[in-house]
């Protein structure tokens, strides 16, 4: 009768594992498994949305074949007030836009190299099983298109860049995003979504020197940049540009870091992560501060917000946060909510 016992307790609680394991897991397909999965109906070219926004949700649907367009370009613009860089990107914008397949999809993706660049570019999705992550199959000079099929074997949120040489150089410049491959059934329903990635900038002016900046490969090499920034400049994610949600609303943020040289420190001042997808992989960890996020990786964060205000978004490696520009906003609108927070008096 004990022994019984005994091996009913111990199924059990192999059972409770199992169970756990599964919530606390997304994207259960192996790489063998995806391989597998036919794609059905029509290609469907890949929506472009501007950055911080992304494309809608895949949801439940079946594998199939997407077009994804980027084009390298070469462009002016500003860095910070009254500062202006010579950036090279995906789209014209950074990140670049935003890829979002499901896992089993096979993608088409065409990379133009704009008239009038000067260099050849590529780009390497960390999302690809192939060498250079598809950077030997897209070299490209400029007024040209070179296009490469992949599957998406793995689930997960991935880094793409372009590794052109010197690589260095073409990342330094702004040449980064993100590519969501969503688990078989998608991930969980949330009220809003928003594609955040940090980068560095070495200029051979010192930070907020005003005009044309150029590109200081001491700098790049000592580490030692002279902007940390979210989504390609100074403020671009302050004022007008702030993130926004409603009291009650879940919000999802894919996060990323460029790089090229350093390690992120991302936290969110007045909220806790109440989930975040660990190096942006299938392990769901909960209750987070602060969450690491490494040169050429990504995490997603999710929280509910119980609290209007503003909430900042900074690497917590302080300095740069408030000295170099890596800092961001969240405002949320909504009732007060004396239960969760108070000023006395
Ligand atoms: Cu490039």
């Amino acid at each position: 009768m004990k022994n019984i016992l005994t091996t009913l307790a111990v199924a059990l609680f192999t059972l409770q594992a199992c169970k756990q394991n599964s919530t606390e897991n997304a994207g259960s397909t192996s790489a063998a498994e995806a391989m597998e999965i036919k794609v059905s109906g029509e290609p469907v070219k890949q929506g472009i949305v501007a950055p911080p926004g992304v494309p809608a949700a895949i949801g439940d649907r079946a594998a199939q074949k997407v077009v994804v367009h980027l084009e390298a370009t070469e462009e002016e613009g500003e860095l910070a007030d009254g500062v202006t860089y010579k950036f090279w990107t995906f789209n014209s914008s950074i990140p670049g836009s935003f890829i979002r397949v499901r896992v089993g999809d096979e993608v088409e993706l065409h990379l133009k190299n704009k008239s009038n660049s000067v260099m050849p570019h590529n780009i390497d999705l960390h999302a690809v099983n192939g060498p250079g992550g598809g950077a030997e199959a897209t070299n490209v000079a400029p007024g040209k298109e070179a296009i490469f099929n992949f599957k998406a074997l793995n689930p997960g949120l991935y880094v793409y860049h372009c590794a052109a040489a010197p690589v260095p150089m073409h990342i330094a410049n702004g040449m980064y995003g993100l590519i969501l491959v969503e688990p078989e059934g998608g991930l969980p329903k949330v009220d809003r979504e928003y594609y955040v990635m940090q980068g560095e900038f070495y200029t051979k002016g010192k930070t907020d020197e005003k005009g044309l900046q150029e590109f200081d490969q001491d700098k790049g090499v000592d580490e030692r940049p002279t902007y940390v920034v979210f989504n390609g400049k100074k403020n671009a994610l302050m004022g007008a540009n702030a993130l926004t949600a409603k009291v009650g609303e879940t919000v999802r943020i894919f996060v990323g870091n460029g790089g090229p040289n350093l390690v992120s420190s991302f936290h969110v001042i007045g909220e806790i992560f109440d989930k975040v997808y660990v190096e942006g992989g299938s392990t769901i960890n909960k209750n987070v501060q602060t969450t690491v996020i490494p040169a050429g990786g990504a995490a997603i964060v999710e929280f509910k917000v119980e609290e209007p205000g503003n909430y900042i978004l900074v690497d917590h490696s302080i300095f740069r946060a408030f000295n170099k520009g890596a800092i961001g906003m969240l405002k949320v609108t909504g009732e007060k909510n004396p239960k969760v927070y108070n000023k006395v008096q």
